[in-house]
């Protein structure tokens, strides 16, 4: 598989150029003005020791306002007490720890909840494994300004995936083209896990209704933020593969995603709202 993996897919001079006009834009970096305190970040977690202490500084020195949440499956690895460690120095970081692994979408809905009751405005979804820039927060909190759920999106322009092997890549770029044309959803990256809610969207959606927990939750989660008939943004970013810690990936999640897609496909045979 190794000499498959390509240094860069990087493709589209046109996509570098609106990922720094949007990076160099200054409205854009303007963040001081924003009430990031209404701000969470939730980081879903299962082994991810290595990359969690070296992520929370890097997002602090992004958005130093911003609240930041991580939902941890007893990981074996001990990423739950070390983040218990972490929070004891600081009143911007919290942790819910969750029993048993049971997926990253159920740890979702939990964060999600605890959003709400804690009465955040503005409700990220991250990955712990760098392949989420954190450079990038910025530009979501002034796009979801004007919008209910932003996006950030690896297909909007080109294919912006660095060290990604390409069996990997083709099955992420024709997942998603596949999503599209089945579910109806009009979005370049519909599995993309690199997203901010206004609290609204997240209150009008019937959380213990979302079934999937792989891959499939965030198609799941933006059918109905496009059926409630919801404002949608998508935002160019670059995604990098992981290279601390390990996969999650299977071919569970694979069969997951089919399923529901043929669902969402019978289901938009339904007037969107
Ligand atoms: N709480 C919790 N987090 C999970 C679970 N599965 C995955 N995650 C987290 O969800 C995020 C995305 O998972 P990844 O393993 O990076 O999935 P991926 O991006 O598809 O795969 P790779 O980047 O190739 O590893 C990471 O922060 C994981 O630690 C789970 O069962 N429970
Ligand atoms: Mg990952």
């Amino acid at each position: 598989m190794h000499h498959f993996r390509c240094l860069s897919y990087i493709i589209e001079a046109e996509s570098i150029a609106s990922v720094a006009m949007f990076s160099l834009n200054p409205n854009f970096l303007n963040t001081n003005s924003m009430d990031t305190a209404k701000t969470l970040i939730i980081i879903p977690t299962y082994n991810e020791r290595e990359n969690i202490v070296l992520l929370v500084p890097e997002i602090k020195k992004v958005l130093p306002g911003a609240h930041i949440l991580i939902v941890d499956d007893a990981s074996p690895d001990g990423t739950g007490a070390c983040v218990q460690q972490m929070a004891a120095f600081t009143d911007s970081l919290f942790l819910v720890s969750r029993p048993k692994k049971e997926g990253l979408g159920r740890a979702y809905v939990t964060g999600f909840k605890w959003a709400l009751e804690h009465m955040y405005e503005f409700i990220f979804e991250m990955d712990a494994d760098f392949s989420h820039d954190p450079k990038y927060l910025p530009d979501f909190l002034v796009a979801i300004q004007n919008n209910d759920l932003v996006i950030g999106s690896r297909y909007i322009s080109g294919v912006n995936v660095v060290n990604w092997p390409m069996s990997r890549l083709l099955l992420s770029y024709f997942g998603n083209l596949g999503a599209r044309m089945i579910s109806g959803i009009p979005i370049c990256d519909c599995t993309g896990g690199f997203k901010c809610f206004r609290r609204q969207v997240l209150e009008n959606i019937k959380l213990d209704k979302i079934g999937s927990s792989g891959y499939s939750f965030q198609v799941e989660m933006n059918y109905h933020v496009w059926r409630n008939g919801c404002r949608i943004y998508e935002i160019p970013i670059i995604f990098t593969d992981r290279q601390r810690g390990e996969s999650k990936m299977s071919t569970k999640i694979v069969r997951e995603a089919l399923v529901l897609l043929w669902k969402l496909r019978f289901a938009s045979f339904f007037k969107r709202k």
